[in-house]
């Protein structure tokens, strides 16, 4: 298998979900892990820098362009390359030639302060032309091409050697089933878009479980070019309670040698990537089958000395156990699968039959529990401020469990008579939002039903609505 020796291959890093930007220490940071570990590109597009995308027409201010030039120069001193992109797909009139001078103009001031590389992204757009444009061009890919096509020329005539970015407004596979963006939108993209043009592509769903060598090939007949993996398999904006400390899987090494390059899209908080890009670089940098899990536990190793605390020390094994937790978005760490099926088995059965297991699992939740709380004495700040929040609702949950199953397994009691003070109706699993999302349910194939018919047959279901309807909010 080739690899990506020549820096051909983009390997690296997109700035590109929703919610805040990194600030600017972060990216520093990412940058020399960057330069250690072999990744070679990052790219900037956070969704909500609001120039890159709901305002776009606006030119940056003098404060912003130092924190941009800083961050373009940082990354030559690294050996990094700086991708830069614009959003303009909310909005953009493409027939109108002065939407184009507004793209030039941006352009040009960010030329002006050293970047080397562009990219335009009509993601997460409306995928509809206005009268003007469909007289115009007749399809949105044809039109987004034209823009697309325009600013790429006139950028290599000013930086020959620019890579030049496209994110179609179908990115996925899903999305291309669904004839997103019109009937033959990546056909023509195929056709029209100026050869050398990346594309973005990320997989076969927005959040794809795999990525296979096959689906890479077809991608590459489609769009007559590799496709550019934008990876958001460690992406956490759309569900603020999770984050994503697993490997990079799902993805043979094979796929190297089928697409441009394999950019990861992680979560919103920066210090909980680690993982996410040591393993990234060990996939591309390294050779032979690759084994997830053991990447996993090696750069879990790593990511242990961030953990230092100014108390009792958090074990690489308690580590483990948590990042198990909180793994990838299809799948738990082992250590976490075995604790649910424990739990699962023992909440599924009589307390008289639990025997050893009731204090088997007590053990794991006593530890969970207490690693959780550890966190507060991490000496590193920024890492316990981007934890704190989802490892207190994990340690809520070990502690209720670790008790009713304690008392449960003593008393060998009636379930329904355990109860917690720390656990109020109303401020416990409490809110209006977390109320909605009891009333559907999803079944695993993807279906949604109301909550009430998973027991139809009765009164019971909607007795149980009711009761988890509290008065008191
Ligand atoms: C997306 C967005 C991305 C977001 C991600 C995960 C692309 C091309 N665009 O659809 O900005 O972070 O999903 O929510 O992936």
């Amino acid at each position: 298998m080739a690899q990506p020796d020549t820096n051909d291959f983009l390997a690296g890093v997109i700035e590109g979900f929703y919610g805040p930007p990194w600030v600017q220490a972060e990216r520093l940071e990412l940058f020399d892990w960057m330069a250690s570990w072999g990744l070679n590109t990052y790219f900037y597009c956070p969704k909500d820098d609001w120039k890159q995308r709901a305002i776009w027409r606006q030119t940056y201010t003098a404060e912003e362009t130092s924190t941009l030039r800083e961050l373009i120069a940082a990354c030559e001193q690294h050996g990094i390359r700086f991708i830069y992109a614009l959003s303009p797909g909310l909005d953009i009139r493409y027939s109108d030639p002065a939407e184009l001078d507004h793209l030039r103009l941006r352009f040009e001031q960010m030329i002006s302060l050293g970047c080397p590389n562009f990219a335009l992204l009509f993601d997460d757009i409306p995928d509809r032309l206005d009268a003007a444009d469909l007289d115009r061009w007749g399809s949105l890919a044809s039109a987004q091409c034209h823009v697309a096509n325009t600013m790429a020329a006139w950028v290599r005539e000013r930086l020959p050697g620019a890579r030049f970015l496209f994110c179609p407004t179908p990115y996925c596979g899903r999305m291309a089933d669904a004839r997103l963006g019109g009937e033959d939108y990546l056909p023509t993209l195929g056709r029209d878009l100026t050869p050398g043009i990346d594309i973005l592509w990320t997989g076969p769903e927005i959040i794809s479980k795999e990525i296979t060598v096959d689906h890479a090939r077809e991608m590459a007949r489609v769009l007559r070019r590799k496709p550019l993996i934008w990876d958001n398999y460690h992406a956490n904006d759309y569900d603020g309670r999770r984050f994503f400390c697993g490997p990079y899987s799902g993805r043979p090494r094979e796929l190297i040698d089928e697409v441009a390059g394999l950019l990861v899209n992680p979560n919103c908080e920066f210090q909980l990537n680690y993982v996410a890009f040591r393993t990234l670089a060990e996939f591309v940098r390294g050779s032979g089958p690759w084994d997830p899990r053991a990447a996993y536990l090696a750069a879990m190793q790593e990511w242990h000395a961030q953990f230092a605390t100014c108390g009792i020390p958090i074990s690489v094994e308690d580590l483990v156990l948590l990042g198990d937790c909180y793994y990838l978005p299809y799948e738990d760490g082992p250590e976490a699968a075995a604790l649910f099926q424990k739990l699962a088995a023992l909440l599924g059965s009589d307390p008289s039959g639990w025997g050893g297991a009731a204090n088997d699992f007590r053990a794991t939740a006593v530890r969970l529990r207490d690693a959780c709380a550890r966190m507060a004495e991490l000496r590193r700040r920024p890492l316990f401020y981007a934890l704190c929040r989802r490892v207190w609702e994990l340690r809520e949950e070990m502690d209720l469990l670790e008790r009713y199953v304690g008392t449960m397994a003593a008393s060998q009691a009636d379930g329904s008579r355990f109860g917690s003070d720390f656990h109020l109706p109303g401020t416990y699993r409490g809110g209006f939002v977390d109320r909605l999302q009891r009333l559907l349910r999803q079944t695993p194939e993807g279906h949604f039903l109301p909550a009430a018919s998973a027991t139809r047959t009765g009164q019971a279901s909607r007795d149980h609505l009711h009761k988890d309807t509290p008065a008191v909010l």
